[in-house]
């Protein structure tokens, strides 16, 4: 039996700080280190969605080191899920509170339900069961991936995450092999978006800039469906460099233009924020050098690597269909394909 699916949620888009509500509802009582950015993306997280929010987390840094025994800093409902399974709990939770306002047990209001996953949660070990959620267009329920670009609770091991070149306790630098690894990091956003046409919002974001990060939240919420959201969070161990410079790291990764900000709401993508001004030659793309240089995982690194690593993202701006974002070029005898004829199907020229 199909039931209506529950009324949008009413969440105004933030215009500036002077709009961000005042209520905290990710408080103190965690144990996250100095300058943890993923919990700043918490925080962000649960002051946009506002108090009608169940959370629901997936094991790792912000389940372990949010819920030391006897202490939360969680002011909305919460529950843990296991390792990977941040799409099935956001799906089962929709499906369950749709159930029990169908059946009257509840009352029909706006309950918006968020699952967080970290990257060794989420784009390695869940991948699978968020992409299958974001097939169930019936369901309200957003994913949140927050992404210190390693395994960081079990400390500090590889993941699909971890950028070119970075040291982790799987990829330390020796003397017979300077770089042990040497993949470039999974578009999971990208991958997503392209993917999952029934899904209304999938954004990448960044709590360096909050406003953005809030509002993408909001869309997300509001547009409903299941819906998804990618966050680069700095992390002072993982990543090693002072806890102070958190935000400014944020800045840089977008900045630098290495982790692009941009939002796909129904198959249509923007380019957010710096990125979007970077894109249309407003402001000019820093070297990834500036970034790089600031972080002890990227000590070893020799000019050859830092070449490498800016070859990689030019070619991300240069190179593919939407810059940053959107992994594909099409060669330039094809050029012409995607010219495509607007006409409505019956009108348009066979060959
Ligand atoms: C199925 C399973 N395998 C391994 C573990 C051990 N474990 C707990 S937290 C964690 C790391 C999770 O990494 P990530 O999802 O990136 O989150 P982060 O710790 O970085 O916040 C691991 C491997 C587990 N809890 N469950
Ligand atoms: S290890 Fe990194 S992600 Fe985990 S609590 Fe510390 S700063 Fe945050």
């Amino acid at each position: 039996m199909t039931t209506e699916i529950m009324p949008a949620q009413d969440l105004p888009q933030i215009k500036g700080v002077k709009d961000v509500p005042y209520d905290e509802l990710f408080v103190s009582g965690h144990r996250t280190c100095q300058g943890c950015e993923s919990a700043l993306v918490m925080r962000h997280m649960v002051k946009a969605s506002g108090p009608r929010t169940i959370v629901l987390g997936s094991t790792g840094c912000m389940y372990v080191a949010n819920t030391t025994y006897y202490t939360t800093p969680w002011v909305v409902p919460w529950m843990h899920t296991q390792l990977g399974a941040s799409g099935s709990a956001a799906l089962g939770t929709a499906a369950g509170l749709k159930v029990l306002m169908r059946k009257g047990k509840l009352k029909n209001e706006k309950i918006n339900v968020i699952a967080f996953c970290g990257d060794g949660g989420g784009a390695d070990m869940g991948i699978g069961a968020i992409s299958a959620t974001l097939t169930h267009k019936d369901y309200n329920c957003l994913v949140l991936l927050y992404d210190n670009e390693s395994y960081a609770n079990t400390d500090i091991q590889l993941s699909s995450q971890t950028p070119y070149g970075a040291v982790t306790t799987f990829s330390p630098s020796g003397d017979k092999k300077r770089l042990m690894h040497t993949r470039w990091k999974k578009n999971v956003p990208g991958m997503l978006a392209a993917g999952h046409p029934e899904s209304r919002y999938i954004a990448a974001g960044c709590a360096a800039y909050a406003v953005d990060l809030m509002n993408k939240i909001r869309k997300a919420l509001e547009l409903g469906g299941p819906t998804f959201v990618h966050t680069l969070d700095p992390c002072p161990k993982g990543w090693d460099y002072h806890p102070q410079y958190s935000q400014e790291l944020g800045h840089l990764a977008v900045e630098t233009g290495i982790w692009p900000l941009y939002e796909v709401v129904d198959g249509v993508c923007n380019l957010t924020g710096p990125t979007r001004q970077i894109a249309e030659g407003r402001k000019k793309r820093k070297p990834v050098y500036e970034y790089l240089k600031r972080q002890g995982r990227f000590a070893h690194f020799i000019d050859e690597d830092v070449e490498h690593f800016q070859a990689q993202v030019d070619k991300m701006w240069t190179d593919w269909l939407i810059p940053g974002v959107i992994p594909f070029t099409v060669p330039a005898k094809d050029v012409a394909i995607l010219k495509i004829d607007k006409k409505p199907m019956h009108e348009q020229k066979t060959a």
